[in-house]
């Protein structure tokens, strides 16, 4: 569909609208009495998340790419079916295909309480079967209201058992790295990026980053809070359906290795990631479907 038939079918006066945002990509551009977002069809990727009158909650690369095979660098990135490297073929994507897929728009709604839902459904085809050789629908219900509220739910839609891991990769806007504090993960074990056990443990409660992190916390399905000094604000990232969480930021070398990620680019943003890898991959028989959720709000 084009940007006049999404608008014929699933604008909302007062609530949502498609547009063409950068790179030419078609985004839903949603803005209600509670906040504002945009939304890349490509990648069912949230850009921005801004609850009225405040601070953008969520960060964006000024050097991404938005250009169709390419992650976009921030936001939101979707990743299915697996996280991180695919497990045994370093050429397939990083962090799956679904962040680099054309998603389909299959429901927009004004809910009473003033919030705007659009619903995007991406379902395996001849070019994902290449990919990854498994039978699937997925969907991913964005909720834009004071919280930002964003469900994953696949499906085995083929005839043999599959095993998927997964993330909603947020990239969270914060003032300056040294002026954050992260709460939550106290008393967690984590593997540090590709390690291969988590026997690391996390013995403070709060979380300073002063160096490069890439830390996956195992057994963890509790909320994080992040905490900006200079800005005097405490963003909540809440989840369900996920034991795994990520705490990401590449610091300053890694950062000089990244194109899409300007050198300095670390300093405002850390991810703080729902997951599913590890011991907690899902295993899905055919007809099961599992859903994992991010809730994204100011305290
Ligand atoms: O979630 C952390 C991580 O897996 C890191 O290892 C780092 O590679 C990051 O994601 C970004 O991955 P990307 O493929 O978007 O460059």
């Amino acid at each position: 569909m084009d940007i006049n038939q999404l608008n014929q079918k699933f604008a909302i006066p007062g609530h949502l609208v498609f547009t063409t945002g950068q790179g030419g990509l078609t985004v839903a551009q949603i803005q209600n009495k509670l906040a504002s977002a945009t939304i890349s069809l490509y990648g069912a990727h949230v850009q921005s998340y801004i609850p009225t009158s405040q601070i953008e909650l969520l960060w964006m690369s000024p050097a991404s790419a938005f250009e169709k095979g390419k992650p976009i660098r921030g936001g939101i990135p979707v990743c299915f079916p697996w996280f991180g490297p695919h497990p045994s073929d370093s050429t397939k994507p990083l962090h799956g295909f679904a962040r680099i897929n054309d998603w389909q728009v299959s429901k927009t709604e004004a809910l009473k309480d003033g919030s705007t839902l659009i619903v995007l459904a991406l379902e395996s085809n001849e070019q994902t079967l290449q990919i990854w050789p498994h039978e699937f629908s997925a969907e991913i219900r964005l909720l834009v209201g004071t919280v930002l509220d964003l469900t994953l739910t696949y499906k085995n839609t083929g005839t043999e058992d599959f095993v998927c891991s997964n993330a909603l990769h947020s990239y969270l806007n914060i003032s300056d790295i040294n002026r954050i504090g992260i709460s939550g993960l106290g008393g967690h074990y984590y593997y540090w990026g590709p390690g291969k056990e988590a026997d690391n443990r996390q013995s403070e409660d709060v979380l300073l980053i002063s160096q490069e992190e890439n830390r996956r916390y195992i057994d963890h399905s509790g909320d994080c809070l992040l905490s900006d000094e200079t800005w005097q604000r405490k963003v909540r990232v809440a989840k369900s359906g996920s034991n795994v969480t990520v705490v990401w930021n590449p610091w300053i070398e890694a950062s000089k290795t990244m194109g899409d990620l300007p050198d300095e680019g670390f300093q405002t943003f850390v991810c703080i990631e729902a997951a599913n890898f590890y011991d907690d991959s899902i295993v899905l028989h055919p007809g099961e479907r599992h859903s994992i959720s991010a809730m994204i709000g100011l305290e």
